[in-house]
């Protein structure tokens, strides 16, 4: 057992589009566990350090400009090997890539809309995670 905790992020898409309860069930019927959960407008600032990797990347400032485009909702999510598994349950970054059966594959849209329109965030390592879950949870 590998019990570890990620950070989900239902973006503003999702959340727009009231698909947080649906990714919640989805999270839980995998049977990891929501630890912690709440709604937040984030500012510009938590986005610079959420997406620090990516600065300087020709998406990046769309993207900033997408997640400020209104609430987010930030779980932390814990489970063995959740980290990786939550990942797997989202589906390949681009959603016309993500398989059936994956919340971007099912829900993520084709129609002209940008890559960063995707839904969800779900943290990429062990660093990652504890990072990201500083930068959201008290
Ligand atoms: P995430 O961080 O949101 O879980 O997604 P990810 O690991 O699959 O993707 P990553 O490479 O970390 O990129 C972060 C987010 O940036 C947007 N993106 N847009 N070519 C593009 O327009 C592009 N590439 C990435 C997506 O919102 C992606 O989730
Ligand atoms: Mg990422």
């Amino acid at each position: 057992m590998a019990v570890e905790e990620t950070l989900v992020l239902v973006k503003p898409d999702g959340v727009a589009r009231k698909l947080s309860g649906e990714i919640i069930r989805r999270i839980e019927a995998k049977g990891y566990s929501v630890v912690d959960l709440r709604m937040v407008q984030p500012e510009r600032s938590r986005l610079e350090q959420h997406y620090a990797e990516h600065q300087g990347k020709p998406f990046y400032e769309p993207l900033v400009a997408f997640m400020l485009e209104g609430p987010v909702v930030a779980i932390r999510v814990a489970g063995d090997r959740v980290i990786e598994g939550f990942r797997v349950l989202a589906g390949t970054t681009d959603p016309t890539l993500a398989a059936p059966g994956t919340i971007r594959g099912d829900f993520g849209r084709d129609w002209g809309l940008a890559v960063q329109q995707n839904l969800v965030h779900g943290s990429d390592s062990v660093e990652s995670a504890q990072r990201e879950l500083g930068l959201w949870f008290d």
